[in-house]
């Protein structure tokens, strides 16, 4: 297989930067974005601040009010959330990626793969100057800076990004990937998560260097199959997942029309748990898999908005969707004060059986 040239693209401080954007005049001054929960003024989250307020302490997550207190003092300016807007942005310097590569992946509002293989000829020399001018690009179109990593996959790609921000630029060529990698910690690794860190602690495995000379079969006994075999190769390195098109998936969807129009997240779960079922039944007619959750609300001033979220693995029961659809909308209802008139659910899904399909209807049609 040739060798590919894979960069991740990873908008600096996303939602902070873009309220930067629209007031330039606060730049200098700390800025946290957060999500009210409305019960009282004070609470709510931190969805993300800039870089002056993480010097204070500042996390996403966070409490708002804690937030606060440790911006005590400072000039810190406070935004509510507004996906909308932040939509858009990434919407522009997405059409933009699309100039640069032969196909682009989408994991996020402001994540992107591009595979730029046959763009710089498979050259990491090359790649440098052709990520800066995409940097530069899109600085100049839309205003906004981010991060890019570039490795020979989509894995090296990732943590190369992590590792120098805001506006990094990171080269990992492939003769230097297993020595990029082996000093990390082994959670750097998607898939590893808290559980899996402290059972490889005990197994004396810290780094991903120590994950990559482990013996993949006691690895596989530990882990069971899949995992075992991901947890070697991710750890030396190897990911063939190429970068798809979300585009690319087919997506099962149901929508419906509440009783009555409600702010109360058990009665709008009913309906969803309603319409999962027949998202349901068609993904197991098709034997499907699906890898996205989404679900799409029309308020009761007839506005509409979907959210998302992008499983690790992909998944295919129907646990997982209603648990997904539950988690986005309390975040959904947490952020928005409009009754919910319509509600629907969707999998975008990835069929084994089948060869891909283009995206047969828009959104819910
Ligand atoms: P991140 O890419 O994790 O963070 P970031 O873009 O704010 O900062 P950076 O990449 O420079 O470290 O998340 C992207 C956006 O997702 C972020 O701007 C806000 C949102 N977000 C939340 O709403 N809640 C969270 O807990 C996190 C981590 C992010
Ligand atoms: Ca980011």
């Amino acid at each position: 297989m040739q060798t590919r040239v894979v960069m991740l693209a990873d908008f600096d401080y996303f939602f902070a930067q873009c309220e930067e954007l629209r007031n330039p005049d606060i730049k200098d001054k700390p800025i946290v974005v957060g999500v009210y929960s409305g019960r009282t003024e004070e609470s709510g989250a931190v969805s993300t601040s800039n870089y002056i307020a993480r010097k204070y302490g500042v996390k996403s997550g966070m409490p708002l009010f804690l937030a606060k207190r440790k911006l005590e003092g400072t000039e810190a300016v406070f935004f509510k959330v507004d996906h909308e807007y932040y939509d858009q942005i990434s919407d522009r310097i997405m059409q933009i990626f699309r100039n640069y590569a032969t196909s682009l992946e989408q994991v996020s509002v402001d994540e992107a793969y591009l595979d730029v293989t046959e763009q710089v000829e498979g050259s990491f020399e090359k790649a440098r100057d052709y990520a800066q001018k995409i940097k530069e690009d899109v600085k100049a179109q839309v205003g906004i800076s981010f991060s890019i990593g570039v490795g020979p996959n989509k894995l090296v790609a990732k943590i190369a990004c992590d590792s120098q921000k805001p506006d990094g630029l990171t080269i990992i060529k492939p003769e230097e990937t297993k020595a990029f990698l082996a000093p990390l910690e082994v959670d750097r690794l998607l898939g590893v998560g808290k559980k899996t860190m402290v059972r490889m602690e005990q197994m004396g495995i810290k780094t991903i260097g120590d994950l990559a000379k482990y013996d993949c079969q006691m690895l596989i006994e530990v882990f069971g199959k899949a995992s075992g075999i991901y947890f070697h190769n991710a750890a030396n390195a190897v990911d063939n997942e190429p970068v798809v098109e979300q585009g690319e998936a087919e997506s099962i969807s149901r929508i419906g029309t509440l009783k009555q129009d409600t702010c109360d997240l058990e009665f709008i779960l009913q309906k969803t748990n309603e319409l999962t079922e027949g998202v349901y039944r068609d993904l197991t007619n098709r034997a499907a898999s699906f890898k996205l959750v989404s679900i799409y609300v029309v308020n009761v001033d007839l506005s509409s908005k979907s959210r998302s979220v992008t499983l690790e693995q992909s998944a295919k029961d129907k646990e997982t969707i209603k648990r997904n659809i539950r988690m986005l909308f309390e975040k959904f209802l947490a952020e928005s004060p409009l009754q919910v008139r319509r509600v629907g659910v969707r999998v975008s899904v990835f069929s084994k059986e089948e060869p891909r399909q283009k995206q047969l209807s828009s959104f819910f049609l």
